[in-house]
């Protein structure tokens, strides 16, 4: 862990927040910030009290990328490997939580930057954001599932473009492309996320987190594997109790009161 923390954490009722605050490198996402930010998320997914995550940056940047500074001296690919593997599962582990997680990006979200945000389930941006998977100008590819996230979230085309060019696409691009799904004004951005995440948060929590991985199973597996999981989480969610009180309550007139069991 660093001397200095360089993610934040915040619960604000059911939402755990977490902050990425290295701004003097723009977030660079170094190895010590991405253990820190695993950390921090998967003790918020593993608290009782918290419903739904948020991942967020600064005003200029989400993230600008993993530290090109560690990168940059390593002399081959076994190096890199060898530096990166336990780094990578680390992101892997940051995409496989329970429970819903938005990243609220304002600024930068290059390279890693964009590759975080979207091992997220849901990127909502200010529209200051800035998308963009720039690693061929500094050699290399994306590293951290770049490649295959952004093409199934906007396709061959534009992902090849952003891949091989390093062009960036503003928030109202990426909203129209579908790589986010709201843009705020600058001045409400983190307001209307958090004020986001506390909807989520009041959904059923089982049946949120159901629904989390039910549409990724859309993008790993065919159809067919899709809706047998679908179905069979559907099923399953009438063991819930929250199932019972939803529907208790539609009929009743009145709020639900969800216990998340
Ligand atoms: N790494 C380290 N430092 C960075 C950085 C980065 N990615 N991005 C910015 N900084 C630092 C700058 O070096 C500068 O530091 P000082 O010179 O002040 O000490 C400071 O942040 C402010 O940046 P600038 O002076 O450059 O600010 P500007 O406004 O002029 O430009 C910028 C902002 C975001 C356009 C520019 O900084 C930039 O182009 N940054 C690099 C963007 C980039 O190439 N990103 C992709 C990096 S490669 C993997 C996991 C992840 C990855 C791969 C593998 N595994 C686990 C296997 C991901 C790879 C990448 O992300």
């Amino acid at each position: 862990m660093n001397a200095t923390p360089e993610v934040l954490i915040e619960k604000d009722g059911p939402v755990g927040i977490a902050t990425l605050s290295r701004p003097k490198a723009l977030n660079a996402l170094s190895q010590p910030l991405i253990k820190e930010l695993l950390a921090a998320l998967e003790a918020f997914d593993a608290d009782p009290a918290v419903r739904v995550m948020l991942v967020t940056g600064s005003e200029r940047a989400f993230a600008a990328g993993a530290d090109i500074n560690e990168m940059k001296d390593l002399p081959d690919s076994k190096a890199a490997e060898d530096a990166m593997a336990e780094h990578l599962a680390r992101w892997d582990r940051i995409a496989q939580l329970k429970k819903p997680v938005i990243a609220a990006v304002s600024g930068f979200a290059l390279g890693g930057g964009c590759e975080l945000a979207m091992a997220c389930d849901m990127i909502v941006a200010s529209e200051t954001a800035q998308f963009g998977q720039p690693e061929t100008l500094i050699g290399v590819i994306p590293g951290a599932g770049g490649t295959q996230r952004l093409t199934k979230a906007v396709g061959q085309a534009l992902a090849m473009d952003l891949c091989l060019t390093g062009r960036r696409l503003n928030a109202r691009e990426a909203l129209a492309a579908g790589l986010v799904s709201r843009v705020f004004a600058p001045e409400v951005f983190l307001a209307e996320a958090k004020k986001l995440a506390h909807e989520v948060a009041k959904m059923a929590p089982l049946a949120a987190q159901a629904a989390k991985r039910a549409v990724r199973k859309a993008l790993d597996v065919d159809t067919p594997a899709g809706l047998r999981a679908e179905r069979q989480d559907f099923y399953l969610l009438f063991d819930s109790k929250d199932q019972k009180e939803g529907m208790k309550a539609f009929v009743e007139k009145r709020p639900p009161k969800f216990a998340g069991d």
